[in-house]
């Protein structure tokens, strides 16, 4: 009978809310980085989803593939272990739920609890097979500049104008020497959603960090660093343009953000999987708590 009950049970809004709650609930920890997992909630939910192939419609969020060790062990997703086994807390208090729900509304929460936009989702994703892990080298690479960045994002779909918008994220978080081997935070703020990393880019003096480790750049105070793959946002002149919009315009970075997140988090989820024909507007716990 209670095997019965648990199958047929068919979640809603309500329900997904829960769940966004219970992510709220577990972001924030004094003892992980720099005090939250908000940022590296972000990083699973884009590295889940960016993997899409527009050309044959492989890959994205639709099958959680990043389960199998074959897309977990990928160098750009060293690290996110440590996200997934965080947020399985949370499925293991909401069995229902996929792993491409999870992970993308992990993304969303991290991005509306830490200050930044309403980010449009909704559920029906389902978990997928091993056999539908995709291949290495779908991920941008931060040694690469402009040309490299247009390969990988044009393959999902995305334009120069999306690659300056999502590249905003890197307002949070950091880079890990154990991970990426790179170092260090993009901005003064890595947990609150901003267009500081825009701001920084355009009006900071940035040069070559002398270290032993792979070629990154630092600011004049020598915390904060930007990659390679960054910095191509200001020496390439189409990108450029809209850094100079994103630094100037902190409501059209968080108008933009919004719609091109949303976009990558729905990449290669076939519409009739949906539960509603529309995304929805998840709230945040500031707006349930007044
Ligand atoms: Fe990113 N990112 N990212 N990134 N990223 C890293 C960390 C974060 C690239 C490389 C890196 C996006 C685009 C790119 C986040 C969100 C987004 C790191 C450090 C590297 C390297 C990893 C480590 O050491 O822990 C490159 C190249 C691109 C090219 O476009 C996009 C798009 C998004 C989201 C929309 C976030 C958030 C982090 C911080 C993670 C953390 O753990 O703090």
């Amino acid at each position: 009978q209670a095997i019965k009950a648990a199958t047929n049970f068919t979640p809603s809004k309500d329900d997904y809310q829960k769940v966004y709650n219970a992510i709220a609930d577990i972001l924030e920890d004094n003892d992980y980085d720099d005090g939250s997992y908000g940022p590296v909630f972000v990083r699973l939910a884009w590295h889940s989803s960016g993997t899409y192939d527009k050309n044959d419609g492989t890959g994205g969020s639709n099958y959680a593939t990043m389960r199998f060790p074959s897309e977990a062990q990928h160098g750009a997703n060293a690290g996110l272990d440590v996200a997934r086994a965080k947020i399985e807390e949370v499925k293991e208090k909401f069995p229902w739920i996929s792993y491409g729900d999870l992970w993308t509304l992990g993304g969303v929460c991290a991005i509306q609890e830490m200050a930044g936009p309403k980010i449009p989702w909704r559920p029906g994703r389902i978990d997928g097979f091993a056999k539908d892990a995709t291949p290495d080298g779908r991920l941008p690479d931060a040694t690469k500049v402009a040309d490299h960045l247009r390969t990988i994002f044009y393959r999902m779909g995305f334009d120069d104008h999306a690659i300056v918008a999502l590249s905003g994220a890197h307002a949070l978080g950091r880079c890990h020497r154990d991970r990426s081997g790179f170092d260090g935070p993009w901005t003064f703020s890595p947990t609150t959603f901003t267009n500081d990393y825009f701001e920084l880019l355009m009006n900071d003096k940035w040069t070559w960090r002398k270290w032993d480790g792979p070629k990154q750049l630092q600011d004049k105070t020598k915390t904060l660093m930007m990659l390679p793959s960054d910095f191509a946002l200001v020496q390439d002149k189409e990108f450029k343009k809209w850094v100079k919009v994103y630094a100037e315009d902190s409501n059209k970075f968080f108008a933009d953000f919004s719609k091109y997140f949303s976009e990558l988090l729905e990449l290669g989820v076939p519409r009739a999987q949906f539960v509603s024909s529309e995304p929805w507007i998840m709230k945040t716990t500031e707006e349930q708590s007044s």
